[in-house]
Formats: structure tokens, C-alpha cells, sequence
């Protein structure tokens, strides 16, 4: 495996054609903004570009994708995943790729390297400022699809700007797709300003539920399946909820978990600055970042819940 620097990367893709582009399971405004951006850019140079269609990205990310997606590899393709940490972060169907990547970009962490080639910036807020800084260097000129498409990843990777990854560099790549003609007021209001009445129940149940740990510096919450299927939540709805314990006052790290349809669980970590969420999934095969992390876990919920909370002690 070859760590590539930005410029080597642009030309890495400037050398190469016939691009088939993967985002991750349980796609998130970065992955499919990425991948969106990245197949953009290289159309725009006249290259052959397609995503593969991934079956899970939601209703609120899909019109990133229309028009670029192919359904099935055709064998012959130059095989390029964005924001996927690990061969386990790929969806299902798109295992068989595994030894066929030929270029990972990405700015996880902590990172299972899985490539031929890789470019990897965990400094990086999002994966989208990383496609927006080869593109250029490339030569891509920023249009109003392209801008959007890097600002959905970099937004919602920072939660709009707030999250502590956001640097200097963010609000850079920020201020290209305002000056693209992205729509950034729209923008906002979809991914950040609007709840759905599902979501606001769901926020409200996990207040009712949530245990506080440390004396109030942490919360867990977990959340059963029954309860999901009875207050009637989207994926959407449940997108980035478990930012949402984390959300009170005087917590620093904060798990939520929830049970899957074979009786699994997923736990989510959020963490401030001095704490790293990672440490906790990390424990449980996962991975991600300091402030952001996830990890499955093949154990019922109660038993997961009492798992994390030891995990989540040992951080002090
Ligand atoms: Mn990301």
C-alpha cells in the first residue's frame, strides 16, 4: 500500500480512466457528497466517471447521486473508495471489490488500510475537503453541482461548522461552494434547521431514558428496537441522533446505542476535545474519529449497554 500525497493523488487520477466510485455503508452527507464531488470533477475533465449505486443512501442525501450512479462493476474499472475507514465499512454488495480498490480517500484515524493506494488526511474535517483540494489541484473549476456536493460532506461532517474538527480549512472549502453558487441557506435549513415530528419524539424519549454516568460528564442511552418501530423513525430521522446526548450541558462523551434487526446492536460515541470517542469503539472493533465514532457489536442491547458504560468509564 502507497500513501499519496494530494498532488500525487491528482495525478494518480489525472493518469488513470474509468472511474467507479464507492462510498460506505450507512452512507452520511460525506461519503455521498464525496463521491458525488469526485465523479463530477472527473466528468468535468473528460474522464469516465460513475458511482456505484449504494442501496442504503436515504432519501436525504439521494439527488446527490442521480444521474452518476452505475448499478454493477463491470470487471475492467479504476476502483476509487471515499470516506471508507475499513473493508467493513463497505456496504454488502460492494465486497467483492475487496483487492480490486485501487485508491482510498479518506481522512479517518484510525483506519484499516485496504488499498493499493491511499490518501489519507485525519486532520481533514470531512472527506470532502480533501476530494475539493485534488479536484483543484487537478484543474476542476468549482460549479454549482460540484459545490454542493463538497458542501453537504463538509457541513454536516462538522455539524454545520460547530463540531471540533472544523478548521480554517473547512470554512476555505466552505466559502468556494458559497462563491460556486451553492445553495447554502437551503442547505442549512434542510440538513441542519428541520426535524421531523418522528426525530423530535425519538429526542424526547431518549431524554426520558438516558443514564448519566461520572457524575453528569457522561450519558448513555439505548434505545430498543420496539421503541424505533413504534414511534415510526426514518434512517433519516435517526441520522447523527446520537450527537444529540451530547447535547447537554456538563456531558462530555456520550454513547447511544440501538439494537439492529438480527438483535445486534450499533453503538455511536460523541465526544468533546479531551476525551476520544474512538477509544471507546476501539475496544469493540470499530473506529472513527476523537469526536465522532461507531462500532457494532454482536451482543443484544442490554448486555452492549453494559459493555460501553465499562468502556466508557475507563476514559476517567
Ligand atoms: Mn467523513
Amino acid at each position: 500500500m502507497k500513501r499519496l500525497t494530494r498532488s500525487e493523488t491528482a495525478r494518480f487520477l489525472l493518469e488513470h480512466d474509468n472511474y467507479l466510485i464507492l462510498s460506505h455503508r450507512r452512507p452520511d452527507g460525506d461519503t455521498t457528497g464525496s463521491a458525488a464531488a469526485l465523479c463530477l470533477g472527473l466528468r468535468q475533465l473528460g474522464k469516465t466517471a460513475f458511482v456505484l449505486e449504494n442501496k442504503e443512501v436515504s432519501q436525504r442525501f439521494r439527488w446527490l447521486h442521480e444521474g452518476l450512479t452505475k448499478s454493477a462493476p463491470e470487471g475492467n474499472e479504476t476502483v476509487v473508495s471515499t470516506d471508507v475507514a475499513s473493508p467493513s465499512m463497505l456496504p454488502e454488495a460492494f465486497q467483492p471489490l475487496l483487492g480490486k480498490i485501487a485508491l482510498r480517500i479518506d481522512h479517518h484515524g484510525s483506519a484499516t488500510s485496504f488499498t493499493d493506494a491511499e490518501l489519507v488526511d485525519p486532520n481533514s474535517a470531512s472527506c470532502a475537503e480533501l476530494i475539493w483540494d485534488v479536484l483543484s489541484l487537478m484543474g476542476v473549476q468549482a460549479d454549482k453541482k460540484i459545490a454542493e456536493a463538497v458542501y453537504v460532506g463538509t457541513s454536516t461532517d462538522t455539524g454545520c461548522f460547530r463540531y471540533s474538527n472544523t478548521t480554517a480549512h473547512t470554512f476555505e472549502t466552505a466559502a468556494v461552494c458559497a462563491r460556486a453558487g451553492a445553495r447554502i441557506y437551503e442547505l442549512n435549513q434542510e440538513l441542519f434547521e428541520t426535524n421531523t415530528l418522528g426525530r423530535l419524539k425519538m429526542q424526547g424519549w431518549i431524554v426520558e431514558h438516558m443514564k448519566m454516568l461520572s457524575g453528569g460528564k457522561m450519558a448513555i442511552c439505548a434505545i430498543p428496537r420496539a421503541v424505533e418501530e413504534e414511534i415510526g423513525v426514518t434512517q433519516d430521522d435517526m441520522d447523527n441522533i446520537s450527537s444529540f446526548p451530547r447535547t447537554v450541558a456538563g456531558v462530555c462523551v456520550a454513547a447511544t446505542l440501538r439494537e439492529t434487526a438480527d438483535g445486534d446492536t450499533k453503538i455511536s460515541v460523541r465526544a468533546v476535545p479531551g476525551y476520544d470517542a474512538a477509544k471507546v469503539t476501539e475496544k469493540f472493533g470499530g473506529g472513527g474519529h476523537k469526536g465522532a465514532a461507531g462500532a457494532s457489536l454482536k451482543m443484544p442491547l442490554a448486555e452492549a449497554a453494559e459493555a460501553v458504560e465499562k468502556a466508557m468509564l475507563e476514559l476517567g
